[in-house]
């Protein structure tokens, strides 16, 4: 791997960190990225299922999950691992992901995680291929491609100090503050970086020094490299290492910090834990020194750093970079209030779920009802038998007579003198788990019934506990004698277009134990539909958790809800027609049991 990062790059940022992720994605706006750079959230806590972010003046939504591997199973092309978690989770969220597998690069940024546990973390991404950069870090960047959370600061310094666009410098510090200060002095004395990486302040970090020159060094971007170290440890002697042995043969500029501790009488720790030398070797004035005799550049003084760097670079005569347009990230943006995936009213022709309203609408194009269901309710194109399946169940629901209750009820408003929608209104407001809208409990219920391999009697006995009657069991009128034939017809419809119907299958060795008890304990038009729709949708290949969702937020009956709302306003507009009176119930079908009233 000779670049950590590429413009197709994705991460799952672990920690809902907002401040972070927007930053990342106003760089992805400002270098006009064609993907955001986050691709997935991972927020244990979270209820929502998505998080906005402004995308220049837009706004995106990220989706969240509650674990890594969800994350990675909806997004598995995102290769690089952000952990944000704190010092006490990040160490289990890093070995999680490691057992996931797909990342090639986790960033840690807690800082303080165990000495013991850290050892054990970067060995085993060792082992497994993955290069950690950090733990205690602010990241890395390849400019013009991607960055990390918050290194480079604010968009107005990564633009000053040239991280905007691609340089020539490959640029390895321990700090992260002095990254961010780095980048802007070779921004200013040279062309910029090609990759940069600040690789942590613990004593044991994932990826050293070498790790990540020799990447550079393959890296045809990269045609020097700064190395920023610091006192404590041994590490800058790998790099010494290599460039004796010619596994390093560009240029490298470097420097050790902390020359000021042979000025004081003990040993100094400074602000990183592993910034305290323990040997003599490993103070930064043996460092440069042993640096500049194996022929790396290093400067007399940091301050005298900035000269160096140009010096090497013009050196190189390396030719001018062409600096590219970029977006610039307004000052002033709005959230939107509303979110809308299903349809759009901007462009000349309004859309259903990206098809406009004249290639469903008009005969010509084959389309029907059940179409236009599957685009605006589910955003799918549904196959025919599908569709069709959909407006049976449409037409088969649209009306049942006069007599029940919602019926009933929009007859009683139509002639009390109200308007179609306040009766309709009250029709619909019966549809509830007795009449018509058993169908989402009728999926809920024998779906998990099914999912549990339970046998009929163990279902009947689990509903007894539940102290609810079997939704989608039982009819006021219709019964094995008298036949719902609409049940029948949805039936017979699944038997001819169904690749398979397990859920009805199961559902009739159930009717099958309640009739023998009552005989109107049939498999009701309720029942029927809301088990059908859940064997549709695994045919379609939807997952259990989509359908369970489906059934949880009442998209069963819906269908009951649009079928029967066309022979509610039937049963208005006869009553308007026929021009009925108010309607009183008779006194005589009302059985009157008023005792006086107590005094208390
Ligand atoms: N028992 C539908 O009741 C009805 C039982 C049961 C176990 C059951 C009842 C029920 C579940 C809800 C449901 C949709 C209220 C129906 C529809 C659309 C419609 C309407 C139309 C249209 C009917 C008598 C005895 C009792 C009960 C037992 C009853 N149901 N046991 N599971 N599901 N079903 N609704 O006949 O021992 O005597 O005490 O709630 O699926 O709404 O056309 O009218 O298109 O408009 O009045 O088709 O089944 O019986 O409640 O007096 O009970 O049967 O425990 O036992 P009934 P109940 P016990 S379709």
């Amino acid at each position: 791997m000779a670049q950590l990062f590429t413009r197709d790059t994705q991460a799952i940022f672990w920690n809902n960190n907002k401040t972070a992720i927007q930053r990342m994605l106003d760089y992805d706006y400002t270098i006009k990225r064609e993907k955001p750079s986050v691709a997935a959230i991972v927020a244990p806590t979270a209820s929502g299922k998505f998080e906005k972010f402004f995308y220049g003046a837009d706004e995106v939504m990220i989706p969240t999950f509650k674990t890594t591997a969800e994350a990675k199973a909806a997004q598995p092309q995102a290769d690089v691992l952000l952990n944000f978690a704190s010092f006490r989770t990040a160490y289990d969220v890093t070995m999680e992901a490691l057992e996931i597998g797909g990342f090639q690069t986790i960033m840690i940024t807690a800082e303080g995680i165990p000495e013991r546990l850290a050892r054990g973390m970067n060995q085993a991404a060792r082992d497994a291929g993955v290069v950690v950069i950090g733990p205690a870090t602010v990241g890395g960047i390849a400019p013009g491609a991607f960055k990390i959370a918050n290194v480079g600061g604010t968009i107005e310094n990564i633009v000053n100090s040239k991280l905007h666009r691609a340089g020539s410098c490959g640029l390895v510090t321990r700090s992260g503050g002095l990254f961010n200060e780095l980048s802007n002095i070779i921004a200013i004395n040279a062309d910029g970086i090609a990759e940069g990486v600040a690789i942590g302040g613990d004593r044991f970090v994932g990826s050293v020094f070498i790790d990540n020159l020799l990447r550079m060094e393959e890296n045809p971007d990269v045609k020097y490299m700064i190395l920023l170290g610091e006192v404590g440890g041994t590490e800058e002697y790998k790099v010494i290492d290599a460039v004796k042995s010619g596994k390093i043969t560009k240029p490298i500029i470097a420097w050790c910090i902390g020359t000021i501790a042979k000025y004081y009488d003990s040993g100094v720790q400074f602000g990183h834990a592993g910034a305290s030398a323990n040997a003599e070797r490993e103070t930064a004035e043996a460092k440069n020194k042993a640096m500049a005799e194996a022929g790396i550049h290093v400067p007399a003084t940091f301050n005298d750093l900035p000269a160096k760097i140009r010096e090497v670079f013009e050196s190189l005569n390396i030719p001018a970079i062409p600096e590219p347009e970029i977006n610039i990230v307004p000052k002033v943006r709005r959230s939107k209030q509303f979110i809308c995936t299903i349809s759009d009213d901007r462009g000349d022709e309004a859309t259903y779920a990206g098809f406009p309203i004249s290639s469903v609408a008009t005969p010509d194009t084959g389309k029907g009802i059940g179409d236009v269901v599957s685009l605006l309710w589910f955003k799918k194109q549904y196959p025919k038998w599908a569709t069709d399946f959909i407006e049976t169940v449409m037409k088969t629901v649209a009306d049942h007579g006069p007599a029940v209750s919602g019926a009933h009820n929009a007859k009683v408003t139509a002639r009390a003198g109200k308007s179609v929608v306040e009766s309709l209104v009250t029709g619909l407001l019966t549809i509830g788990p007795r009449f018509g809208g058993a169908i989402d409990g009728a999926a809920q219920y024998f779906k998990h019934a099914d999912d549990n391999n339970m046998s009929p009697k163990e279902f009947l006995n689990y509903m007894k506990g539940e102290g609810v009657p079997i939704p989608g069991i039982g009819h006021r009128i219709k019964s094995l004698k008298n036949p719902d034939l609409r049940v029948k017809g949805l039936m017979d419809y699944a038997a001819a277009h169904f690749p398979a119907t397990p859920l009805l299958d199961y559902a009739r060795t159930v009717e099958a134990l309640t009739t023998s008890k009552k005989e109107n304990l049939i498999l009701n038009v309720d029942g029927t539909i809301g088990i059908l729709m859940v064997d549709m949708w695994r045919a379609l290949g939807y997952s259990e958790e989509e359908i369970n969702e489906f059934i949880a937020s009442g998209t069963l009956n819906a269908f009951f809800i649009v079928g029967r709302s066309i022979g509610f306003i039937g049963h208005i507009l006869d009553e308007k027609r026929l021009a009925m009176p108010m309607y009183r119930h008779p006194m005589d079908d009302i059985l009157y049991d008023v005792p006086m009233a107590e005094k208390i």
